[in-house]
């Protein structure tokens, strides 16, 4: 029944071919492209480059520093002189401050728009590419932590770009700049980053890594998974049998570690993420179904008490479900009933764009596996 899918591949895969397009632009806001791309993606990297070297100042000695690192030397035995000295030389970013702004006020969500991003050929052919070459550890993964291979690899292919795409800032100054230099204008998120800043200089201190050596997301992400410092501390996992944790350079290290996480966040093996549902038509029935967002929160006979109608496995969902709604801009919007485990999703990236985006990558990799499968 899948064999329909294979012409699209390929009618896919020679679209990605005739056309190279520089998809990885699409993802600049939170990842910076690698220089090594398309000329006209080397030129705007040199300009960004430019920017960074040329606004970006060094943090400095500061009193805010010389209590951060008197801190963290007496609660995890760092040499205090030594790693003041090391901060001080990390640089201040602006470029980074300005990533960190909200989006302008009025900008429309457009679900179909950001699926567009990530559901497309060149991804879909890499993530393909991705499934064969670690087959192996996504299936151990599943057996072991109940997740399913095709979230797995939906995730890191949204996160990445399976690799490709994993950030090109110096995670030292990212953080330095979110924890001594958070911009002003929104909510002050500079202890979260504080914390984050201790556990990257724990991470490279274990991994015997230099800190000024490790590159990732405007946030400190990092790697394959784009995990933050505390996360790869906490919640990664060594899955490739090396004795070491590495989710920069080892994907399978990744895989396991994603598959961990989510174990490790509510993911309930076997159960769906989410059921189709037509939202109640009634405004303030709508209204309440939506208000505590994301949580699961209704029954499934709730919902029908509320008017929505749920596809047969949702009327027969024994735990709690959300109305998720995702807008599309000036048309109507969509709606799935997610079940704990799109909530458990969320708990990677908090948002029910990224959550349906990451299943329905996962989805359409499936597919097209099975499709290339001789039945
Ligand atoms: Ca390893």
């Amino acid at each position: 029944m899948f064999l329909r899918f294979l012409p699209l591949l390929c009618a896919a895969l020679a679209l990605t071919l005739a056309a190279p397009t520089s998809e990885a632009t699409a993802e600049k806001k939170a990842h910076k492209p690698k220089a090594a791309q398309a000329k006209h993606g080397a030129k705007r990297e040199a300009k960004r480059k430019t920017e960074r070297e040329v606004q970006s100042q060094p943090l400095g000695e500061r009193e805010a520093l010389r209590r951060f690192s008197a801190e963290l030397a007496a609660s995890d035995g760092f040499d205090e002189e030594a790693l003041r000295q090391m901060l001080a030389k990390a640089r201040v970013i602006p470029l980074v401050q300005r990533l960190m702004m909200p989006p302008p006020a009025g900008t429309a969500k457009d679900w179909a728009a950001y699926r567009a991003r990530f559901i497309e050929p060149r991804r879909l052919q890499a993530g393909l590419a991705f499934w064969d070459s670690h087959a192996e550890a996504l299936a151990r993964a599943e057996q072991r932590f109940g997740v399913p291979a095709e979230l797995v690899a939906g995730l890191i292919g949204v996160e990445t770009f399976y690799g490709q795409i994993t950030g090109n800032f110096r995670v030292i100054d990212a953080l330095a700049t979110l924890t001594f230099e958070f911009p002003k204008g929104r909510r002050d998120r500079s202890e979260f980053f504080r914390g984050e800043l201790a556990e990257f200089l724990k991470l490279t201190r274990r991994e015997g890594l230099d800190p000024f050596s490790l590159k990732g997301s405007y946030a400190g992400a990092m790697g394959w998974p784009q995990f933050m410092p505390g996360s790869w501390n906490r919640h990664a996992i060594d899955f490739d049998g090396d004795g070491r944790v590495d989710l920069i350079n080892s994907p399978v290290d990744a895989i396991g570690s994603v598959a961990h996480y989510l174990a490790q966040h509510g993911w309930q093996p076997g159960m769906p993420t989410h059921y189709t549902v037509a939202a109640p038509v009634d405004t303030a029935d709508r209204a309440r179904l939506l208000a505590p967002d994301i949580l699961p929160s209704f029954s499934a006979a709730q919902f029908a008490e509320a008017g929505a109608e749920l596809s047969e496995g949702g009327r027969e969902h024994p735990g709690p479900l959300a109305l998720v709604e995702l807008q599309n801009g000036s048309a109507a919007p969509s709606y799935v009933a997610g079940t704990s485990n799109f909530y458990a999703l969320t708990r990677y990236n908090w948002s029910s764009y990224y959550a349906m985006a990451v299943i329905e990558l996962g989805r359409e990799l499936r597919r097209y596996r099975m499709a290339a499968k001789p039945s």
